[in-house]
């Protein structure tokens, strides 16, 4: 048994075959001025600083060939799976395809959709093209996940309370024990990230646990 410090208690894992290190939508519509982060009015500065740690945990994990899972926020270039609900959400001045300084904002394929260089899947590597914001709804992900026999998930990426905690209420509503990476995930708004993490694991850990990212270095030796 592995254990790794977490709040609200220890986070325990059978051993390191169930694992996955699942690190959500690292790419530059999101970390870069010119994508879909800016063109919702928000200061995309702020994500950056959680790069080096979430390179930190790729690394580790590649060190101990243990599975990574990419995931890309986009839709296809008709736009054909993204409803109207999400494509006239907002009032920037860019919605979601239209041509933007990083090309078509979150089309697939678009320069602005490709995961930062810093943190580039390498080959052998998953990478799950998402319409939504939670990684298993219209993907495979809950059958690779199954027939891999993951059922322990270690969540890193942008945003907290978007993307990461959707996926992770998906996760856990599915049967797999979520633990958020506290220091590998970052918001647009600080507060919002606060307030996912205290709910993430308040109630006994109603959705799943909370973590640093030392913790989880130390729990895989
Ligand atoms: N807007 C925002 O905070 N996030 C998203 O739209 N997508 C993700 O979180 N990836």
């Amino acid at each position: 048994m592995i254990f790794i410090s977490a709040q609200p208690y220890d986070y325990e894992l059978p051993d390191a075959t169930k694992v996955a290190l699942i690190v959500i939508d690292m790419q530059r519509d999101f970390l870069e001025p010119g994508g879909f982060g800016e063109a919702l009015g928000n200061d995309v500065t702020r994500l950056q600083s959680i790069v080096p740690t979430v390179r930190k945990l790729l690394d580790a994990f590649r060190d101990r060939h243990l599975p990574i899972i990419h995931t890309i926020e986009c839709h296809k270039p008709d736009l054909s799976d993204c409803p109207p609900a999400k494509l006239n959400r907002g009032k920037g001045k860019l919605k979601i395809g239209d041509v933007g300084p990083l090309g078509r904002i979150l089309v697939l394929g678009e320069p602005g959709n490709a995961i930062i260089s810093e943190l580039s899947p390498l080959p052998g590597e998953t990478v799950i093209t998402k319409p939504g914001k939670g990684a298993f709804y219209h993907t495979d992900l809950e059958y690779l996940l199954r027939d891999k026999g993951i059922t322990h998930l270690l969540f890193a990426g942008v945003t907290t309370e978007v993307c990461v905690q959707t996926t992770m209420r998906e996760a856990n509503d599915r049967g797999f024990e979520s633990l958020l990476i506290e220091d590998a995930t970052e918001s647009y708004f600080p507060e919002f990230k606060q307030a996912t993490i205290e709910m993430i694991r308040a109630q006994g850990g109603i959705v799943g646990w909370t973590t640093t990212a030392e913790n989880v270095l130390q729990g895989l030796g």
